[in-house]
């Protein structure tokens, strides 16, 4: 429900108890006033109409096409046919079928108009099948949809100490989770670590293949793995999701030939921070199907987070989470907890746990 203070600006009325006196008052006044009785006010149901989506009505049919956003964060770009692209602007009543702030993302299907001068219109957004959010760790009341309706995302990271950040792994494999997109993991410049840091890798790659997922080992520079990746990417929707800087826009150069998109020079390395792709794209493959590149992101928040559900997010835990004594157990300082009695004999990876543990430390600060 708003505040008050919000009703106030948006000239929603505020909400009045069922009272006769009350009830009578407003039957004389419009009807728009007229109390609704058993579980629902009038007021609950403008609330509910300002933040349901809007309803979409096709304006003609031979007029409207469809099409895939193949770019935001820029011009938008969309696709019309398997072939041909236009630049596309919303107009101010472009409907939606989805709820919340972004209007249109990279994978969105539209419908559009072709208004010449090789532009479009974008009259509607159809609902998404499914989502990758993010909210500001500092406003998590904010979400933005990075990437919509994509079969799978690749959750890049780097063979360097900087870059590869289970705890960052695990934020977008919980957030992938909540938005119903499949994931699995690339850790791409394989050609850096030394002996030593390749039995820490192993390790890594180990713990999240006994949970389900597939790890991919690459490295733009040898080749390794690049075969794999094409193969696993081929003829779907997927996208590249990771810190800045990982290799995302070289991993997509070394799949697309003469695609030759922007990467981080190397003399920027030290440059920490700075982005090098700015806006999202989903690029055509050669051999069918659509590979995005995002901007890397540094911090992660998730949206609408609840800390009794983090558990169901990491598969491993759920056989344990049973046996816990208690059936809200957050499993942090309860005692007979059996998911830390998994974690002490390590039936369940340590690091694992504590990635849980800094998501929920970090989500439940405000
Ligand atoms: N050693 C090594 N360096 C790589 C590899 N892949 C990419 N790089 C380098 O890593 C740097 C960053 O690569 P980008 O492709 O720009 O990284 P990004 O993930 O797209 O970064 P953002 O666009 O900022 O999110 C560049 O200097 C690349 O040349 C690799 O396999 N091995
Ligand atoms: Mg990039
Ligand atoms: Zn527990």
């Amino acid at each position: 429900m708003a505040s008050d203070e919000e009703r106030k600006r948006r000239g929603t009325p505020r909400r009045v108890h069922k009272r006769k006196d009350i009830e009578k008052q407003w039957r004389k006044g419009t009807g728009r006033w007229q109390y609704a009785g058993e579980g629902e006010t009038d007021h609950d149901q403008l609330d509910r109409k300002l933040s349901a989506p809007r309803q979409y009505q096709m304006s003609s049919e031979e007029q409207e096409g469809e099409a895939l956003v193949l770019q935001t964060g820029g011009p938008t770009i969309i696709l019309l046919d398997g072939e041909n692209e236009l630049r596309a602007r919303p107009r101010r009543s472009t409907t939606t079928g989805n709820a919340g702030a972004t209007l249109i993302a990279i994978g969105d299907r539209v419908r559009y108009i072709d208004v010449g001068e090789e532009e479009a219109v974008i009259t509607h957004v159809y609902e998404r099948d499914s989502f990758l959010l993010r909210t500001s760790i500092r406003d998590t009341e904010y979400a933005q949809v990075l990437v919509a309706n994509i079969d799978e995302v690749i959750v890049t990271a780097a063979a360097t100490d900087e870059l590869l950040r289970p705890g960052l792994i695990d934020r977008y494999l919980v957030a992938c989770a909540m938005g119903g997109i499949d994931a699995c993991i690339c850790i791409n410049k394989m050609d850096l670590p030394d002996e030593e840091e390749e039995a820490f890798i192993s390790d890594i790659v180990a713990m999240y293949a006994d949970t389900g997922y597939d790890v991919l080992l690459t490295s733009c520079f040898t080749g390794e793995g690049i075969e794999t990746l094409a193969a696993r990417v081929h003829g779907k929707l997927s996208a590249f999701s990771g810190h800045s800087g990982v290799g995302k826009t070289s991993l997509l150069n070394a799949l697309i030939p003469d695609l030759d998109e922007k990467t981080r020079e190397l003399s920027d390395q030290s440059r920490r921070g700075m982005h090098t792709t700015s806006r999202s794209t989903l690029f055509p493959l050669p051999g069918g199907g659509f590979l995005a590149d995002t901007p890397g992101i540094r911090e992660f928040g998730l949206y609408q987070f609840d800390p009794l559900d983090l558990h169901t997010y990491y598969p491993e835990f759920l056989p344990f989470a049973d046996d816990c004594r208690f059936p809200s157990c957050t499993h942090t300082h309860e005692p007979g907890c059996a998911v830390k009695e998994a974690v002490e004999r390590e039936d369940i990876h340590p690091l694992r746990y504590r990635n849980y543990l800094q998501i929920l430390e970090s989500e439940s600060e405000e």
